[in-house]
């Protein structure tokens, strides 16, 4: 068991490194011999300007959970930068808590779920594993992508208020009650980053995705209450991953923060 809860753990960091940038280490595996080494790469010439590593199946596929990922993993960690994998959750939760536990057991400090599959049966089994082991779980409340409407902004009947509202804020209130670690929402939709923030306020930190080549403003974004901003492609795909990083992080801490 840990001392510092996953929340705690990001926050640290970020005032340390004095950033809000999540790297997205989602490398192409073009030549998979060169991935692991391309990867440490970005990771030795950008640690200095992020506050969090998170990893995708970009890397998880071809390198192997217990093979390249954790040596990630482990220099992460010696760089004092917490891990997130983003596996988004989603099955039955017998599954879900084995599918945790091994991401946990690899050395990643949070996964994220998807909110969709419920409680009982859903995503309780993923939270107690990750209170167990003194992990962190980020939930997806409204993505970043073009459709993300189609789902996310369904309007749904909520029984408990006996009335519709939008999926999103079901999602966003099913954060606080849970107590996520963070919530997801696209930095395409500042509007909507702005409506979660209201809900949530500092208890639970919005990380938003969908910055540069999805379309969002980092600017927006952070000035609609998105507390980390998930970077991807404008860093890692850069001529000079180092120089992205830390402009990005620049225009960040040009901006008020919350705490
Ligand atoms: O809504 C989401 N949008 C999104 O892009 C939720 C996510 N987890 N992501 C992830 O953020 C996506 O899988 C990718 O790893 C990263 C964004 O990368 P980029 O668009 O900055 O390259």
């Amino acid at each position: 068991m840990r001392e510092t809860s996953f929340k705690e753990m990001v926050a640290e960091s970020s005032r340390m490194k004095r950033s809000s940038i999540v790297l997205a280490l989602d490398l192409i595996p073009k030549e998979p011999k060169s991935l692991l080494s391309k990867s440490m790469e970005v990771l030795e010439e950008t640690h200095r300007y992020i506050c969090a590593l998170k990893i995708n199946r970009h890397l998880v596929l071809p390198l192997g959970l217990f093979g390249g990922v954790q040596k990630i993993l482990e220099t992460a960690r010696d760089l004092g930068l917490p891990t997130i994998m983003d596996c988004k959750i989603n099955d039955i939760g017998h599954t879900n808590r084995i599918i945790a536990e091994q991401y946990f057991k690899a050395g990643f400090d949070a996964v994220t779920a998807n909110p969709l599959v419920g409680w009982d049966g859903g995503l309780k089994p993923v939270f107690e594993v990750a209170r167990e082991m003194g992990r962190g779980v980020i939930l997806l409340v409204y993505m970043s992508h073009k459709a993300a409407a189609e789902g996310y902004g369904q309007r749904v009947y909520d029984p408990a208020a006996g009335k519709t509202k939008p999926q999103y804020l079901v999602f966003a209130e099913r954060a606080l009650s849970w107590n996520a670690d963070g919530a997801v929402v696209g930095a395409t939709y500042p509007e909507k980053i702005r409506e979660v923030h209201d809900l949530l306020g500092s208890q639970v930190p919005i990380y938003s995705p969908g910055v540069g080549v999805q379309g969002g403003s980092v600017e927006s974004a952070v000035r609609s209450g998105a507390r980390y901003i998930i970077v991807g492609r404008s860093i890692v795909l850069a001529d000079d991953p180092c120089e992205a990083a830390k402009s990005i992080r620049e225009r960040v801490m040009r901006l008020p923060l919350e705490s």
